[in-house]
């Protein structure tokens, strides 16, 4: 402690659903006196997106400073071809942590660390080392936290720490939290020697020596998760965890897009919104990282005009979107497109969109999602029932806490690609459940009331706010 201002030095990791968080954290801690921050920026970045919104930041908040890491090519890429290219990096990032000593030590007294829970494994010993307490921004729920903290321990009473080939986590009953199926974690959690894996063990037992941990959601969402983590019940003395969510967005403009992406309908998503009558849109997005195919996209559009709702669909065909050429008609086909257009019933873009102001817009009825936890706390927030069809990764976990929270409905019997079945959810499905849930009076009013519980947990005095509060306190002690 001392009199001196702190310096908070941040250590994001890749992917705008990791990013975006971390940008609105540094937002709300900039927009405090006496906090100087540091954000450790890795280069090349993987996607447009990400380096679009690096500069953003940058010039939206001119005193933070902005320490770049050069990332080495990835020697051992080979060894992991077919590998997410995001996962890819966190792994090229947790072998270059080494690189990170240095830029801590050698910038002005840095006097905490908050790093991605990606890297958190790698990152936690570095600060000990340097003796600079290190907190983790986990980008998650706070059930998925749960999960990671307990993975370790349930591994060691399962005897299955080994690791080995096609040895999986089984269910994973987590005190005091819920018990998660094993069709729910997950999937490279069911081979506990994909690289995934081994990430997430190795996280999960290095998060309990953190000094604090910061999570994007509030009280009303996971109130037994939270309760549970802090009592102790998940793992013996967890370290505080600080509910500070839902953030707010860091800028009030995104990014400038480019006009090869210009969205099929007529003008600019929010101008179109504009036209529609209140509550009669479904906002449809999967993320950055779709992993929706192409057959099933054919069925989401047939599903989307079936519903007879409007709609607004932000589409994506690649996992990174630097590789994403494909045009809308080729996806679509064009009758669809043309329908569209001339219908005016819809508008579908391949553009970066702000999605958290979309969402707020009055027009907007339904969040059709595949429930990465950004989006469900954008919905929350905005009080738009959530229709999720989790696709991958913590999405299953993420739509089961929405669904308990209020914030929507989870498609549970709807394919994902943990399953390996590939099964399509036809359009006549898809159009089926949008109408019903479009039309559902009390999921409506449970979204609009979870809306109302998250603008006071973030209101002065409100539970999320408190946390903030207590999190900058810590900083300054
Ligand atoms: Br696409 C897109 N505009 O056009 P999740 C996304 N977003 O604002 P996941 C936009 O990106 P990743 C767009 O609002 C959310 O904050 C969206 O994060 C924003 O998904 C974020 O919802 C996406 O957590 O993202 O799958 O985790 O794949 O990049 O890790």
């Amino acid at each position: 402690g001392g009199d001196a201002s702190p310096h908070v030095m941040f250590i994001p990791s890749a992917g705008m659903g990791h990013l975006l968080p971390f940008f609105r954290v540094i937002a709300a801690l900039a927009n405090h006196d006496g906090v100087d921050i540091s954000v450790v920026t890795v280069l090349p970045t993987v996607s447009a997106a990400e380096a679009d919104h690096l500069a953003g930041l940058f010039a939206a908040f001119p005193a933070v400073r902005r320490v770049d890491l050069h990332l080495l090519p990835f020697d051992d890429a080979s060894e992991f071809s077919g590998h997410d290219p995001f996962v890819l990096r966190w792994e090229a990032l947790r072998r270059s942590v080494h690189l990170l000593r240095p830029l801590i030590a050698g910038a002005p007294r840095v006097s905490a660390v908050v790093t991605d829970v990606t890297l958190a494994s790698h990152v936690i010993p570095i600060a000990r080392e340097i003796r600079v307490p290190c907190h983790v921004l986990f980008v998650s729920c706070v059930t998925m936290l749960s999960l990671l903290a307990y993975v370790p321990v349930h591994l060691a009473g399962d005897k299955k720490a080994e690791l080995g080939p096609g040895v999986g986590a089984g269910d994973v009953d987590i005190p005091g939290v819920r018990r998660i199926p094993q069709s729910c974690l997950p999937p490279p959690l069911l081979d506990l020697s994909s690289l995934f894996a081994k990430q997430f063990v190795d996280n999960g037992r290095a998060i309990t020596s953190a000094d604090g941990i910061l999570v994007n959601t509030f009280e009303a969402l996971e109130p037994a998760a939270l309760a549970a983590l802090r009592d102790g019940k998940v793992v013996p003395g967890f370290p505080p965890v600080y509910a500070v969510g839902p953030l707010k967005p860091h800028t009030s403009s995104s990014p400038a897009t480019d006009d090869t992406n210009k969205p099929v309908g007529s003008g600019s998503p929010a101008a179109w919104l504009d036209e529609q009558p209140p509550r009669s849109v479904v906002y449809v997005a999967f993320g950055n990282r779709s992993a929706v195919g192409r057959d099933q996209l054919r069925e989401i559009a047939a599903g989307l005009e079936a519903s007879g709702c409007r709609f607004l669909w932000v589409l994506k065909t690649t996992t990174v979107d630097r590789d994403d050429a494909a045009e809308l008609a080729d996806v679509l086909g064009g009758g669809f497109l043309e329908r569209v257009r001339q219908g005016r019933r819809g508008l579908v873009t391949k553009a970066w969109v702000d999605q958290e102001a979309l969402l707020r817009h009055p027009s907007v009825g339904l969040f059709l999602s595949h429930g990465g936890w950004n989006s469900v706390t954008e919905a929350a927030a905005a009080g738009v029932p959530l229709l999720a069809w989790p696709r991958i990764g913590d999405q299953r976990v993420n739509a089961a806490v929405a669904a308990s929270g209020g914030a929507g409905v989870w498609m549970e019997r709807w394919s994902w690609d943990g399953d390996g079945e590939g099964r399509l959810v036809s359009g006549e499905e898809i159009g089926r459940r949008v109408k019903e849930v479009m039309s559902d009076a009390a999921v409506r009013a449970r979204a609009a009331r979870t809306g109302e519980a998250a603008a006071m947990a973030v209101a002065e005095g409100g539970t999320s706010y408190r946390s903030m509060q207590a999190f900058i306190s810590k900083l300054k002690a």
